[in-house]
């Protein structure tokens, strides 16, 4: 055993001490040096083979998602959400700019924290994967036949999109929740008046529509932190789980001042009732601030737009909306198994998981089983809803996942372990060490209704001494695992991008064939694409300079541009004339003040640049694109302000054949 997961345990056991509860230590940790050769095959993926499946890791603080393959663990793309992208422009480009717009004006960067793929009758289906951005509220969709961002919508009356994007059974909907309950709607009110003032708040968000995100209903919720949630199904159909905690509603000290209650709530949340109460005029439309993106289809250019209304109900309103289930203690996860009977919750300092039952939870709602109320939300007992608990099942439990055969896994922060359980009998069966501190863990499919099972993945929070050290900051990593047997197998480390936090991991063939090859140029209707490098050009309207201009392998039309001045602001808008697959081109020009472009075959995008200095200034394309990209590159003359150099755009000395009004 390395000595540093024996003082993790040490360090687990002091915590324990310190919170009161009795464990007895985990006796059957295995060699780090799992399994050898043997697993190296399992995770082999021979050259020119292909990945049995895609996985989606959030970047965390990164604010994007990598794709990896699995099992090979391979790094095959990062997908910009919430951050922009210098790589290709995500964020820079005119086009994408809008995509970044907030309330609170042009956001550059978010903490991503989960994924959840679109669903069909409970299954992953592959369209669409949503992630939230947790710092400045918002929900996005990346569609899966182009790896791209698509829509961000942002969440008004939020702080810290937590509890989000968990999707529904048909992907009705997606659910944004708030971590920091704020003040609704936010004004200038002393932090100390916490109790009375500060609310939580719990979205739905209508989510099978491309393009048509919006916030079906908010509901105002009493003033907790809600943490995560997961779908109904099955018995539980129609419902959603949000875990909370602070149910003391601490402003201060949180540590300590939001630890002190035996149980905190699941908050049990009836979404078709609420839509009832919707219909029957209940709620009340409240003046927000909040923007809807979306990428246009055809001219591949964003339109942020501003919505001023939020549809509002309270549980109060709506009876039957809402109940709380008392669950100890500090729950993080709030799990549904396969079946949508058991929900599991991951007291972050709870000695047991517990877990309640949706047909227990139904009957004592019926039955009025109540051990009080909390601003008109019935709190059910606690032994009304329980199925059961899983005892001493390892220390921090956080996250569940299933398998589909009966089991459940959880993650273990503390004691740095995954441990396997049996649905129904409560029993551990199996646990494995996690190196080291594993926050979420993830099962192919592992909250649908059907997993995939086969494999379970660690997001560790701790490396520490597994990969070679790269300074203060060390890769975060993630640890692969075979669950086909009994026991669980350790079958591969690989480092990842950012830190993720939650994943998704999907069969390859759901995705493989509808990948987009290229956007038809003929469909291209951006203002100022170019079909044909005879309708390049270059046009002044003041100190803006446009220059539409093509690329195709293995040169830009034109190449020869003159007449810029100091200080105007250049817009190179490049159309990629290639209709094949995987044949980018790149743009960048000496002295471009933020980033590169990068241009999928059919697509235009557009560079801002304003030179400040005369000279001239060569451009080139930057993605390797046949023999001769070397040669793919032109020149921009930059005179003084005031200058009479006129305004030229050439190839081969020659102006392009229809060049004229440009
Ligand atoms: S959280 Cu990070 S380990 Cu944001 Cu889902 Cu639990
Ligand atoms: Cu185009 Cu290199």
């Amino acid at each position: 055993m390395p000595s540093l997961s024996r003082n993790r345990l040490i360090l687990g056991a002091a915590l324990l001490g310190a919170v009161g509860i009795g464990y007895a230590c985990a006796g059957n940790r295995t060699s780090s040096l799992a399994g050898g050769a043997g697993n190296a095959q399992r995770t082999y993926v021979a050259p020119g083979e292909y990945d049995e499946l895609y996985a989606f890791l959030s970047g965390g603080f990164s604010g994007q998602v990598g794709v990896y393959g699995i099992p090979s663990g391979r790094l095959l793309k990062v997908i910009p959400v919430f951050s922009q992208n210098a790589e290709n422009g995500w964020g820079y480009s005119e086009e994408t700019k809008p995509m970044l717009e907030t309330s609170y004006g042009f956001i550059p960067w978010d903490d991503l924290h989960h994924t959840a793929l679109s669903q069909t009758n409970g299954e992953d289906d592959g369209r669409w994967l949503f992630v939230n951005g947790n710092n400045t509220p918002r929900v996005a969709r990346v569609d899966l036949t182009t790896f791209e961002t698509s829509e961000i919508l942002e969440i008004p009356n939020a702080a810290g999109n937590h509890a989000s994007p968990f999707v529904t059974e048909n992907t009705e909907y997606i659910v944004s929740s708030t971590r920091f309950s704020i003040p609704v709607p936010n004004r200038d009110v002393p932090i100390a008046e916490y109790k009375a003032q500060f609310r939580g708040q719990i979205s739905f968000i209508t989510a099978n529509q491309p393009g048509k995100m919006d916030i079906a209903f908010q509901l105002i919720v009493p003033g907790f932190n809600y943490d995560l949630a997961r779908a109904g199904k099955g018995p539980s159909a129609g419902w959603m789980f949000f875990s909370s905690y602070n149910t003391e509603q601490a402003n201060t000290l949180l540590e300590v001042n939001a630890s002190q209650n035996d149980k905190d709530y699941i908050a049990a949340v009836n979404y078709r009732a609420a839509e009832a109460c919707v219909r029957q005029g209940k709620g009340r439309r409240a003046q927000v601030d909040y923007r809807h993106n979306h990428m246009d289809e055809f001219t591949r250019t964003a339109i942020s737009e501003r919505k001023t209304s939020v549809l509002q109900i309270t549980p109060a309103d709506c009876p039957g909306v809402m109940y709380f289930l008392p669950t100890p203690k500090s729950p993080h996860g709030a799990d549904v198994d396969p079946t949508g009977e058991y929900i599991v919750a991951g007291g972050k300092l709870a000695s047991v998981i517990p877990v309640h039952s949706a047909t227990k939870m139904l009957a004592a709602i019926e039955a009025k089983e109540f051990e009080g109320e909390l601003e008109g939300i019935p709190v059910l007992k606690y032994n009304a809803t329980l199925a059961g608990e899983v005892k001493e099942p390892g220390l921090g439990p956080l996250h569940t996942e299933f398998d589909g055969q009966g089991y459940a896994y959880t993650s273990m922060f503390l004691s740095s372990e995954i441990v396997k359980w049996k649905l129904g009998t409560w029993e551990v069966v199996d646990r494995q060490p996690t190196y080291y501190s594993v926050g979420h863990l993830m099962i192919p499919g592992g909250g649908t209704r059907k997993p995939y099972g086969r494999y379970a993945l660690a997001m560790n929070k701790i490396t520490k001494d597994r990969y070679l050290p790269t300074g203060p900051e060390l890769a975060h990593s993630a640890q692969l695992y075979d669950i086909s047997g009994e026991r669980m197998e350790l079958l591969l480390d690989f480092p990842t991008h950012g830190e993720p936090h939650y994943a998704n991991a999907i069969e390859a063939s759901k995705v493989r064939e509808n990948q987009k090859r290229f956007y038809a140029l003929a469909e291209n209707r951006h203002a100022r694409v170019i079909r044909a490098e005879r309708e390049s050009g270059i046009e002044r309207r003041g100190n803006v300079v446009h220059v539409r201009m093509a690329s195709i392998r293995s040169h830009f039309t034109p190449d020869n541009i003159e007449g810029v001045q100091v200080g105007d602001t250049v817009l190179f808008h490049v159309t990629n004339l290639e209709q094949d697959w995987d044949v980018p081109h790149g743009f960048a020009i000496l002295g471009a003040q933020n980033a590169e472009l990068l241009i999928m075959p059919g697509e235009t995008r557009t560079l801002r640049w304003v030179p400040l200095k005369v000279g001239v200034y060569p451009f080139y394309c930057t993605d390797f694109c046949s023999a001769l990209h070397q040669e793919m590159q032109g020149y921009v003359r930059v005179s003084a302000r005031g200058s009479n150099v006129a305004l030229s755009a050439t190839t081969n000395n020659r102006a392009p054949q229809r060049a004229g009004g440009n």
